[in-house]
């Protein structure tokens, strides 16, 4: 049976802004306060999906969150009509009603992770929300995402749905984004990558010391027994600290997998020799020839990584076997990545074509285009069990655009969160949503 990697791109919700809400997080801390523009940010999302598609591969969309969230700012007190909800906290508490409006659920490598599956106990395709619980702005997210991907994947004959892990520092799971999985060939039991920033009950494992580490050995372990997955098929490795502390927050700021090859900065990891030697033999033992390219520090800093992200990149195999990689404008714009990448497509090794997309307005919130992206791996049944209104087709794309145009804004700024009307245009606008992409009621204002 024919099986495909399909990415699931976040659309931009029409709140996007720059709150600078993350901290260990480089561009959203420098591009806060900045003005947003959420209509060329849903636009320019929209594009890279399009891009995908009439290039041949299957490309789904997975609808923005409510925003602002004013159930998350009832439950801390705020209190009246929704209107007064909104101006008590931005008359308050302004950095809680930033937070309850981040469009931040655009970046759905961080919605769950996802075991495909020929890799599960039970055959199923597996989905845990992250509990995102590192940030409050986050933390807000998994349970509309539950409800969204419950409608996107409902069969439960092929897709089996677990709850966030407990929302405490110790279990903080940051999704797909730490997560990467090595295979022949999709539909084929493959080894599942795990990368975890530190232990939270094991203290022999090193933490960074500036920033944090959003994601937990313990987190990555639960989500790994969750979705029955066999010992053989799992390698957990340590990200290395020294890189959190220059930015890295999620490892896929610095290392990208798929199929045979793990395409990562020389110093993404700890004890990578041992790690590489793991990944190599459990994928031998699936049939698989394991293949990494390790980017010399000399070559691409840390910092120019951080920058230009470098290794937030889809890495996507065509259908000749060979494979292309989506990066950043900011990729061409840093002199030493863009020669690297010029020398890489030189060697002849397997990344054959490098494609260029203008995602700025995600970029500066420190989101490129692997972090717009959820991968799902399906065979066939599996596919044709996806509710249809999710997958991206011509005639969705301009349905999609047209959307965008009639109800985002071009210009946001702090002081337009207050904006009651906000408020209303966004529900407006995902009540339509729901309808074009088919999902039923899923938002807490259509529920409740
Ligand atoms: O969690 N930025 C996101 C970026 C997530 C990127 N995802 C991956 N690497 N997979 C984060 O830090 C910034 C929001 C603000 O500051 O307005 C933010 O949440």
């Amino acid at each position: 049976m024919k099986s495909f990697e399909v990415n699931f791109d976040g659309l931009v919700g029409p709140t996007h802004n720059y709150g600078g809400l993350s901290f260990g997080n480089v561009a959203s801390q420098s591009n806060s306060q900045q003005a947003s523009n959420p209509r060329e940010a849903a636009l320019q999302g929209l594009e890279k999906m399009k891009a995908l598609m009439d290039m041949g591969f299957v490309q789904g969309v997975l609808a923005p969150q409510e925003r602002p969230d004013v159930a998350a700012l009832r439950s801390l007190g705020f209190a009246g009509t929704d209107a007064q909800v909104i101006e008590r906290a931005a008359k308050e508490a302004m950095p809680l009603l930033v937070a309850s409006c981040s469009a931040s659920s655009m970046w759905v490598a961080n919605a769950a992770t996802v075991s495909p599956s020929a890799d599960t106990a039970d055959g199923r395709v597996h989905f845990t929300a992250a509990n995102l619980n590192c940030k409050y702005h986050r933390s807000i997210e998994h349970p509309t995402t539950s409800r969204v991907l419950g409608a996107m994947f409902a069969d439960q004959q092929h897709f089996a749905h677990h709850a966030a892990l407990p929302a405490v520092a110790q279990f903080g799971d940051e999704g797909a984004a730490n997560h990467t999985r090595f295979c022949r060939d999709y539909g084929e039991a493959g080894v599942e990558f795990f990368v975890f920033g530190r232990s939270a009950f094991d203290s022999r494992y090193p933490a960074p010391q500036k920033y944090p580490a959003r994601q937990t050995l313990e987190a990555s372990q639960a989500v790994a027994r969750l979705h029955g997955l066999s010992e053989e098929g799992v390698v957990f490795a340590q990200q290395n600290p020294a890189v959190i502390d220059q930015g890295v927050f999620h490892n896929d700021v610095i290392a990208v997998g798929n199929g045979e090859l793990l395409f990562h900065h020389q110093d993404a990891f700890l004890n990578t020799e041992q790690m590489l030697a793991e990944l190599h033999g459990k994928l031998a033992a699936r049939g698989g020839n394991f293949q990494s390219i390790s980017v010399p520090r000399d070559q691409v800093a840390v910092e120019d990584a951080v920058r230009s992200y470098l290794f937030n990149s889809q890495l996507l195999s065509r259908a000749d076997g060979s494979m292309l990689l989506i990066v950043p404008e900011e990729c061409r714009a840093n002199p030493r990545v863009w020669q690297y990448l010029q020398g890489l497509l030189a060697a002849g090794g397997p990344i054959r074509e490098v494609k260029v997309f203008d995602l700025k307005q995600s970029m500066q919130n420190g989101g490129g285009p692997a972090c717009l992206r959820l991968r799902v791996a399906l065979n066939e049944t599996e596919l044709a069990a996806v509710n249809p209104g999710v997958i991206m087709t011509p005639a969705l794309y301009d349905t999609l655009t047209a959307w965008v145009n009639k109800h985002y804004r071009d210009a946001l700024r702090e002081s337009d969160l207050a904006d009651p009307q906000l408020l209303l245009e966004c529900r407006t606008a995902l009540d339509e949503l729901t309808q074009i992409l088919k999902l039923g009621a899923v938002y807490p204002f259509q529920i409740n």
